[in-house]
């Protein structure tokens, strides 16, 4: 049995730590855009307790442009192969089939395809070719209008309805059930109301019978929670990297449930959480 697969969900969530190897990452952007400052992080947050390392090299910040095939390559490969050589889980955080393909030969064994298949018509024959954990996520769109597609009468039943769409396609394509991993995709093309809702709303995400990847790290919508106000009539949203212990909160009460895994940049803060939730259910 593999962790790694979507079929036998491991006892506790895997935990997969982010490393953006990108300039404008909303949360970690610039830090670790260097190979070797983002080998050397992915380290870290493995003796930290990440079981994967996702690594991207395209932001999909809300606006954020697109990069050119060949400069995404350049950043993810290198950081990619040296963590697979080190014996490290990696998953490449990519919606582009060339660069799947890619990533997978230099040790890859996960794709996390923001946009589900939909954004590369040839990504999701090449999951399913290469045999690897495939992540389809719910997406409407590209960061530079993502948020203009924020438009639900009923975000549960239409997001789900969406993600099952993905689901079918993927397994149409021929990519092995159990290598099937699902997310609806907190933040993109949702705001903080449709993101709360999804949250409360997950058994309609279970339901479609696939494992599930909670990802809402240090995301908008827990900024606007934590906000606090500022001016005559503003708010300062909390800034990301003091988002953390929300986001492991969020970790826990999720844990508690059954999931695929935790998507997270404070990989110990989601770690310590889930050890709390095993020694509970181990008492329990
Ligand atoms: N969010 C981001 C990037 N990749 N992948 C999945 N599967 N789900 C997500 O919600 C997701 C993702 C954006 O966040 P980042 O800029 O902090 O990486």
């Amino acid at each position: 049995m593999s962790a790694v697969t979507g079929q036998h969900p491991a006892a506790r969530p895997l935990v997969m730590g982010v490393v953006n190897v990108t300039p404008d990452s909303f949360s970690d952007g610039g830090l670790w855009a260097s190979t070797d400052a983002a080998i050397a992080h992915a380290l870290d947050l493995v003796a930290q307790g990440a079981d994967v390392i996702d690594v991207g090299g395209e932001s999909t910040r809300p606006g954020a442009a697109r990069v050119e095939v060949d400069t995404e390559l350049a950043r993810v490969l290198p950081v990619v192969a040296a963590l697979a050589d080190a014996g490290v889980r990696v998953s490449v955080d990519t919606t582009r089939a060339a660069v799947a393909a890619e990533a997978v030969a230099a040790g890859a064994t996960i794709v996390n395809d923001v946009s589900g298949g939909l954004a590369d018509p040839g990504m999701l024959r090449e999951v399913a070719g290469a045999r690897v954990t495939y992540i389809a996520m719910h997406w409407r769109g590209h960061s530079r209008t993502m948020q203009d597609l924020a438009r639900y009468d009923d975000p549960v039943a239409e997001i789900a309805a969406e993600l099952a769409q993905r689901r079918d396609a993927a397994l149409t394509a021929g990519v092995d059930p159990g290598h099937l991993v699902l997310d609806p995709g907190i933040g993109f093309s949702k705001d903080a109301t449709h993101n709360w809702a999804v949250l409360a709303g997950w058994d309609a995400f279970e339901a479609l019978g696939h494992p599930l990847l909670l990802a809402v790290s240090r995301k908008r919508f827990l900024g606007h929670l934590l906000a606090r106000p500022a001016g005559p009539n503003g708010l300062e949203l909390r800034p990301p990297a003091g988002r953390d212990t929300a986001t492991a909160a969020l970790s826990a009460l999720f844990a508690r449930r059954g999931l695929w895994g935790v998507r997270v940049h404070d990989v110990r803060a989601t770690a310590d959480a889930l050890a709390v939730v095993a020694a509970l259910e181990a008492a329990t």
